[in-house]
């Protein structure tokens, strides 16, 4: 369910406002857009969109869970400050929730856990052409943008992680709609253990419509912001920036 004042905000932004909000990746390809609207008033378009886009992704039981669940990209962040953190059972690991909020926090993971937590078993797609289907358990992400007091200009949240590429961390960023899906979590636990390191301890991003490299790993900060153009090269995510990802939606 779309809360109430991302859908009011989404509508009266109108259609700039959407596509360019929108990490939905069919919805942006040019070619998409055309078949999805044609013949269809432009507004009542991006509505029917704006309700897809609330869909949940499938779940699944626990006997379709993958016996192994690979993982991508980093492996682990290595770096002197990362290998502390492990050695200390992230102890002194904090989640800092900032940017257009009314509250900006600190989290311990301990605090992160008092949050009531979602179990989802989820298929995970990665672009280079694999899947795996997990169990994650964590926070819905919107009840901790909430517990922050997101200010209502906020449009993205953008994640910044503690492994580097090229000696700056990694990024991602979700518009409004992914933060407040109920299937978007912070997930500390996967497959009835806690997150380990391969797959992005001490808490990652699960957000269950988008595919794998969106779902940022080794969390450290989460930022509200108004506009994606001063983070990284204005395309809001790390491979956005540095990989043309535009064929992914053409599939
Ligand atoms: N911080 C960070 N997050 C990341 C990545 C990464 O390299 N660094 N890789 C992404 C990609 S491409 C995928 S497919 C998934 C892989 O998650 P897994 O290792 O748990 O399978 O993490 C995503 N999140
Ligand atoms: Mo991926």
């Amino acid at each position: 369910m779309i809360p109430e004042l991302i859908r009011r905000r989404t509508i009266l932004t109108g259609g700039a406002g959407l596509l360019l909000a929108g990490c939905d990746k069919v919805i942006q390809q040019p070619t998409a857009r055309k078949i999805l609207f044609a013949g269809e008033d432009m507004q009542k378009g991006l509505q029917r969109a704006l309700m897809d886009r609330g869909a949940p992704a499938p779940e699944y039981r626990r006997d379709q869970m993958s016996p192994v669940f690979r993982t991508n990209g980093t492996r682990d962040p290595g770096t002197p400050e990362y290998r502390a953190m492990v050695e200390n059972r992230f102890q002194d690991w904090r989640l800092k929730v900032g940017g257009l909020v009314g509250t900006p926090l600190s989290l311990s993971l301990r605090q992160i856990g008092e949050f009531p937590a979602r179990r989802q078993i989820t298929r995970h797609d990665c672009v280079e052409g694999w899947s795996a289907i997990g169990e994650w358990t964590g926070p819905m992400l919107g009840n901790v943008l909430k517990a922050a007091n997101i200010s209502d200009r906020a449009r993205y949240v953008v994640f910044t992680c503690a492994d580097l590429y090229g000696g700056q961390p990694y990024y991602e960023s979700l518009d409004l709609i992914d933060a407040f899906h109920p299937q978007t979590i912070l997930a500390w636990g996967m497959n009835g253990r806690m997150l380990d390191v391969g797959h992005g301890a001490p808490l990652r991003l699960r957000v269950e419509r988008q595919l794998g490299y969106k779902h940022a790993k080794y969390l450290m900060r989460i930022d509200a912001v108004d506009s994606l153009s001063n983070i990284g090269l204005g395309k809001g995510g790390y491979w956005e920036d540095h990989v043309d990802y535009d064929w992914y939606a053409g599939i």
